[in-house]
């Protein structure tokens, strides 16, 4: 079989562990959007609260976490309607086949995670289990919907490749053929959106310094502020793209501003060349208002009904469960578990 053969699906996730940024905006939930609008897969998409917990996180701030980032995905233009969205832990097909794939995965596989190294750090004897396997977990997110796209940040190619390999492990182990190969889709200007004050470093909610990312949460002036204060080189903008190629943090805010605005950098950069960062940093910070500042008006309408963002996640829940669970069964059957009920 090739992917083909599958049914067009995308899956992706994010945590719920508050702190949402424009990095995670403009690389998962703009695409995911973009995505669904396209029409050309089923979308289903995940607050994947058992990823969560791999490190401490506080069980209240855990449940107003997961009930805002429902709010940030349909804010965002996902449609619990179009799209399936819920949240992973009431769908338990993502654990078990979870730990299957725990014993499909090598030690030395996880070993090399650079996420688990840079998130271990140098104390990984006191790390999570958890912390080790989520890319295992991760693995069967994807796989137990068949997912055949994954949509996501540039962070996250090696977590997708392990994906690949572990789908293809089963597969020959188990002489199948039942497991896709995903297909990352890490694409457009942002797909990896870097901190406004080292364009060297990817822009993250785990930044010590506030002024390095753009919250959702901010509002229009902390944006204006924190643009109109990004780092950059004293040149103006070049007259290509190209021009930027030894220079982080600029090609940063043209890659966020091109982004934004949806066109190309070349397009971008047809209008912004010759310009001066005193003239360049406030459109800058214009357009992402515009287009930021309705999504959170809108998270906060949301978030004044949780009921009703447990309701659409509770029914998201099941409509996933449909396509999981006879996965699941099957997954089991192959495996050898006897069905005694
Ligand atoms: N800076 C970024 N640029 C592009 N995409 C990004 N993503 C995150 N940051 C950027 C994408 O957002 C999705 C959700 O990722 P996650 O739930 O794993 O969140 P995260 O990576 O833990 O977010 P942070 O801010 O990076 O957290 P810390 O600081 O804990 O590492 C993924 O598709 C990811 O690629």
């Amino acid at each position: 079989m090739t992917n083909a053969d599958f049914t067009p699906r995308v899956f992706s996730g994010i945590q719920p562990s508050g702190g949402l940024t424009l990095g995670n905006y403009l690389g998962a939930l703009k695409r995911f959007v973009d995505m669904q609008n396209a029409g050309t897969h089923e979308c289903v998409y995940c607050m994947v609260d058992q990823h969560a917990i791999t490190v401490w996180q506080n069980p209240a701030d855990l449940r107003n976490n997961t009930r805002e980032l429902a709010a940030f995905f349909i804010a965002s233009g996902v449609d619990p309607e179009r799209s399936i969205l819920f949240n992973q832990s009431q769908v338990p097909a993502h654990a078990q086949l979870g730990w299957i794939f725990n014993c499909v995965a090598r030690m030395g596989w996880m070993s090399r995670m650079t996420q688990w190294k840079d998130k271990s750090g140098k104390n990984s004897e006191n790390a999570s289990l958890g912390l080790f396997g989520y890319p295992a977990l991760m693995a069967a997110d994807i796989l137990v919907y068949h997912a055949t796209h994954v949509p996501v940040g540039d962070d996250q190619k090696q977590h997708l490749e392990l994906t690949r390999d572990i789908a293809a492990k089963f597969n020959h182990d188990y002489g199948v053929d039942f497991f896709p190969i995903t297909e990352p889709v890490i694409d457009g200007p942002a797909k990896r959106v870097m901190s406004l004050t080292d364009g060297t470093k990817k822009m993250s909610k785990s930044d010590p310094s506030d002024k390095s990312r753009i919250n959702m949460s901010d509002d229009a002036d902390a944006i204006a502020r924190k643009f109109r204060k990004a780092r950059t080189d004293p040149d103006p903008l070049p007259d290509s793209y190209e021009g930027l190629k030894d220079r982080p943090e600029a090609r940063n805010l043209v890659d966020i501003f091109a982004a934004l605005s949806e066109r190309t950098r070349e397009d971008v950069m047809g209008e912004v060349q010759g310009m001066q960062w005193g003239a360049f940093k406030p459109l800058l910070a214009d357009l992402a208002v515009e287009k930021l500042s309705p999504i959170s008006v809108e998270m906060t309408r949301l978030l004044d009904d949780p009921g009703e963002i447990d309701r659409i996640l509770g029914r998201g829940a099941e409509r996933a469960e449909e396509i999981a669970n006879p996965i699941l069964a099957k997954t089991y059957e192959i495996v050898g578990m006897v069905a005694s009920k």
